[in-house]
């Protein structure tokens, strides 16, 4: 079975729903087919102030989302990333392999950084890619299912693979980010210009999956479409209708000219008030189900720690290889 690996970090509370379609959807399907890794990044989460306190809450409440979204700990692996010490010490090695400049092209670190001010972004947030390197080599995944504003990491991470394995021989797999194009990247409700994101989404352009069904139905209802009133998928000069359009079609299967046909001559109304009732759906029983893993701290530990062995074995094993092929002397 090929291997797959993704993370998700546990800074915001809930999930929105840009994680879950752009991500957490295909690592359920993955899990089917493949050999999979998934962790909650919290080793990540801290290139940002966290307060310890809730942090730790959030790292289980990420948990609880992705088992409450599908995964299942007997056909993948889940684990919280600061269980695995292999990450860090991998990531030291992988930072003495790239460039500053290099590093300093992610446009990730640019666009964050200068939100934050050069005093204050970390040198943590600098090296957050390395970080993300390390996680996926280790595993030796050879798919990374991520939305498309990880393909430069993934790009980063294939280049610095080439470049150990050039240098001191054959270690790592050399990934490909597996990216599918409806879900790539869903769009902020309120301005489909720019991608519906944690930090730079206004309350109403982002649906958190946790929210009251009620306020995420009136979010769908209150969406930003156009003076037009025709329902068509045009990303260009349509993108917020598309953006629905999209979102609607991965929820409930139906094709984009399928509902283009359903809701032909019918108005942005009737499609909003569908979809607010299809997201209603899909969130209920998700916000459900992410209570009942919360209301059972012990076991979803317990599955936490399983998940974390199975990582350590595989994460042990490339980390010896790695470090030897270095030139670390062995402790004895
Ligand atoms: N809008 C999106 N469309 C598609 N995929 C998305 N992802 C995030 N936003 C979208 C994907 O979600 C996965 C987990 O991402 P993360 O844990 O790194 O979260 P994030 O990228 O920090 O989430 P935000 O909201 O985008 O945070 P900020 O605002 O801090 O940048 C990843 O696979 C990501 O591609």
């Amino acid at each position: 079975r090929p291997r797959v690996l993704s993370g998700i970090q546990p800074t915001a509370g809930s999930f929105h729903l840009g994680n879950y379609l752009g991500a957490v959807r295909q690592w359920v399907a993955l899990q089917e087919t493949h050999d999979a890794f998934y962790m909650v990044v919290d080793l990540h989460a801290i290139t940002v102030p966290q307060d310890p306190k809730e942090l730790r809450a959030n790292t289980r409440l990420a948990a609880a989302q992705l088992l409450a979204a599908g995964l299942d700990p007997d056909r993948c692996t889940l684990f919280v990333q600061s269980h695995v010490p292999e990450h860090a010490q991998l990531a030291w090695v992988m930072n003495c392999l790239t460039g500053f400049g290099e590093a300093g092209r992610m446009t990730q670190f640019k666009d964050k950084s200068a939100k934050q001010g050069a005093d204050r972004a970390t040198v943590g947030l600098f090296t957050y890619p390395v970080l993300q390197v390390a996680d996926i080599l280790l595993y030796q995944a050879n798919e990374v299912p991520v939305g498309e504003d990880q393909r430069q990491h993934i790009e980063l991470t294939r280049d610095l693979a080439e470049r150990f394995n050039g240098r001191f021989g054959e270690a790592f797999t050399v990934p490909s980010a597996y990216i599918l194009k409806e879900t790539a990247k869903i769009f902020d409700l309120q301005d489909p210009s720019i991608k519906m994101s944690k930090s730079a989404s206004t309350p109403k352009g982002l649906i958190n999956l946790l929210d009251e069904p009620k306020a995420t139905a009136k979010k769908v209802k209150s969406a930003v479409t156009d003076t037009d009133t025709v329902i068509r998928f045009d990303p260009v000069d349509k993108p917020g209708v598309s953006n629905l359009l999209s979102i609607y079609s991965v929820l409930t299967g139906a094709g984009v000219a399928e509902l283009e046909e359903k809701y032909a001559g019918k108005g942005y109304g009737a499609l909003k008030t569908d979809l607010a009732e299809v997201m209603v759906e899909f969130v209920t029983p998700f916000r459900e189900r992410t209570q009942q893993y919360l209301d059972d701290p012990e076991t979803l530990d317990s599955i936490l720690a399983k998940g974390a062995e199975k990582a350590r074995a595989v994460a042990a094993e490339t980390l010896a290889r790695t470090y030897d092929m270095v030139g670390f002397l062995p402790a004895k």
